[in-house]
């Protein structure tokens, strides 16, 4: 079975055991085996593709085991070959379908090898990569298509480097735009006029959707790696600001909102909950608030949580929250007051009152929570309450969010259901509807992948309707696994879009659910649909409605 090497640095991420994030010695570089410039060149694009993410450009390990050579080269290259062709119990998978022979021998000796010291990226590079390509003045003064705007969904094309930009009410494709290498997300400017994606590589770009067709704007490369991106929603400064923040170098970066260009750096290397330094906490998920000029800031390996003021940017206030290691993704709670991110390495979810400034509540969960942004609604016994799923486990943690009326159940695992199966990513629902959908695109069995759990959220002891979302597509048979992955709503709350994440070179397509008959209501397909991951729709990304 073929699976794409980020699929398997997650199925990785849900079994792999914690790293402790000691700094280890260094190691003699002697005893690696030797390689050609032309060689480690090759191995270094391989590893930034479909090892950094979990294993840190550093290879001090994350969710992954460290690799550096310290550990590396006692395992030797044969044992490391093994290990990379076939995976290991401790939940590293195999590349074996992945990867040639030749690529595994080559990336074997890689890794026993001193990390290179990834270049820095500062005001000078980013300035050197700044491209301003349609100032704001040459730029149209209202919208100038007919396409409802509010129901669009940005859709990462994860594998050629694009964007389409889908019209949710026709289900046309509206426009694709070249971006940069795998888009991570898309987030919205307060107004709701431009898209902001940002790509692994780093590559962040604004599309402007008052064109005729989606343009881009501008473009600024923040780093050599990133995944976080959002804007400054605060009441007057709408537009003003976006922030961006990079995996490597470990820094964020703030930028005019309607220019990309940048203002300032800051960076997030420092010591973790623990008391260690780390020289690589990535930046994982950035959140606008839009009851103060903030930003929440998630750093990875420290486990830190950044409150950003940005009211005054060269006086930059910071509020540094202890929280939990490794952090990833998270959301708000219904109120918008409390912002709840996965520790995922902890297994648990850290909770940070934004009004006062404080962390609020440290969760325990089941394995590697991973709720993207969560889900709020009302339990019929408990109250609002915030879900989130595991990769690690078949089971959806409901947390109680509401200290005023139901304060014994406030930041406790209220209940817990019972998913399709574990390798879930994502939970959605609407404040319109009364399902919760629920995938699991990395379980390793193909039908679990392909299928999603939906359940009625106002009796909840009714067992889950499981649907198998990839057949209702009615694809053809592919060598890999169609995984179901990411629901976003339209824009009404009245549908359930999700990706049909199949191979490169295979047929894709996006799966359009009525929410209230819980029916196929559309299949959207078209050649240009290529590995489409991540949707985003502009009313419901602009207002945080999860
Ligand atoms: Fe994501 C969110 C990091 C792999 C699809 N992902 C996030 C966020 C982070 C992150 C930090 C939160 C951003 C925010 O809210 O500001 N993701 C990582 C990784 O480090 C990881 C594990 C490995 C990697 O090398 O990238 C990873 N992610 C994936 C995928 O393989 C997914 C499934 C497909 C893809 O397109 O790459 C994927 N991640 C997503 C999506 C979101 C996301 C769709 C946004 C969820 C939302 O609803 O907001």
């Amino acid at each position: 079975m073929k699976r794409s090497y980020i699929t398997k640095s997650l199925i990785a991420l849900a079994v792999a055991s914690a790293f402790s994030g000691v700094v280890q010695a260094a190691a003699k570089e002697e005893a690696a085996p030797a390689m050609t410039a032309e060689q480690k060149a090759k191995a270094s694009q391989i590893y930034f593709e479909r090892c950094a993410g979990c294993h840190g450009i550093l290879r001090k390990g994350a969710t992954g085991k460290n690799l550096e050579p310290v550990n590396t080269i006692k395992l030797g290259s044969k044992r490391l070959d093994k290990i990379i062709s076939l995976g290991t119990d401790g939940g590293m998978v195999n590349f074996d379908d992945i990867l040639t022979k030749d690529e595994i021998a080559l990336m074997a000796n890689y890794i026993q090898q001193t990390p290179d010291a990834p270049p820095e990226w500062g005001m000078k590079e980013m300035m050197n990569s700044w491209k301003l390509v349609i100032k704001p003045e040459d730029r149209p003064k209202k919208p100038m298509s007919k396409i409802n705007l509010d129901n669009v969904f940005s859709v990462t094309l994860r594998d050629t480097g694009e964007v389409a930009l889908i019209d949710g009410d026709t289900k046309q494709i509206w426009g694709i735009v070249k971006t940069g290498y795998a888009v991570h997300i898309s987030r919205l400017s307060a107004s709701g006029r431009y898209v902001f994606v940002i790509g692994r590589d780093g590559k962040l770009d604004l599309i402007d959707m008052w064109f005729e067709k989606p343009t881009i704007v501008a473009t600024l490369k923040i780093g050599i790696e990133a995944r976080s991106v959002d804007t400054s929603k605060f009441k007057g400064y709408e537009d003003k600001y976006a922030i961006a923040g990079a995996y490597w170098p470990p820094q964020y970066v703030i930028t005019e909102g309607d220019t990309l260009k940048p203002l300032k750096i800051v960076s997030t290397r420092g010591m973790t909950v623990d008391g260690d330094y780390h020289p690589e906490p990535r930046v994982a998920s950035i959140v606008s608030s839009e009851d103060k000029p903030e930003w929440v800031v998630n750093v990875k390996e420290t486990g830190m949580i950044q409150l950003v003021d940005y009211s005054d940017i060269k006086n930059l206030k910071t509020t540094t929250i202890e929280s939990a290691k490794f952090l990833h993704d998270g959301g708000w709670d219904s109120t918008k007051r409390y912002f709840l991110v996965a520790a995922n390495a902890s297994n648990k979810v850290a909770v940070v009152d934004t009004h006062t400034g404080k962390l609020a509540a440290l969760v325990d969960t089941k394995p590697k929570p991973h709720p993207g942004r969560g889900a709020n609604f009302v339990h019929p016994t408990f109250g609002p309450v915030w879900a989130t799923s595991h990769l690690g486990a078949d089971v959806i943690s409901l947390i109680g969010t509401d200290l005023e009326k139901h304060p014994a159940n406030a930041w406790k695992v209220v209940a817990e259901l019972k998913n399709h199966g574990a390798g879930s990513l994502f939970v959605k629902t609407h404040p319109k509807s009364r399902n919760l959908w629920v995938d699991a695109p990395l379980n390793p069995e193909p039908e679990l992948a392909e299928s999603v759990s939906v359940y009625d959220i106002t009796d909840l002891n009714k067992a889950p309707e499981v649907i198998n979302i990839a057949k209702l597509a009615g694809l053809p048979a592919s060598k890999a696994v169609k995984r179901v992955v990411h629901a976003e709503y339209n824009a009404a709350g009245d549908e359930v879009w999700y990706s049909i994440w199949a191979g490169k070179t295979e047929p894709s397509a996006i799966v359009v659910m009525d929410d209230k008959t819980r029916k196929l209501k559309t299949v959207i397909k078209d050649p240009r649909l290529i590995t489409p991951t991540g949707k985003f729709n502009v009313h419901n990304t602009q207002y945080d409605v999860y």
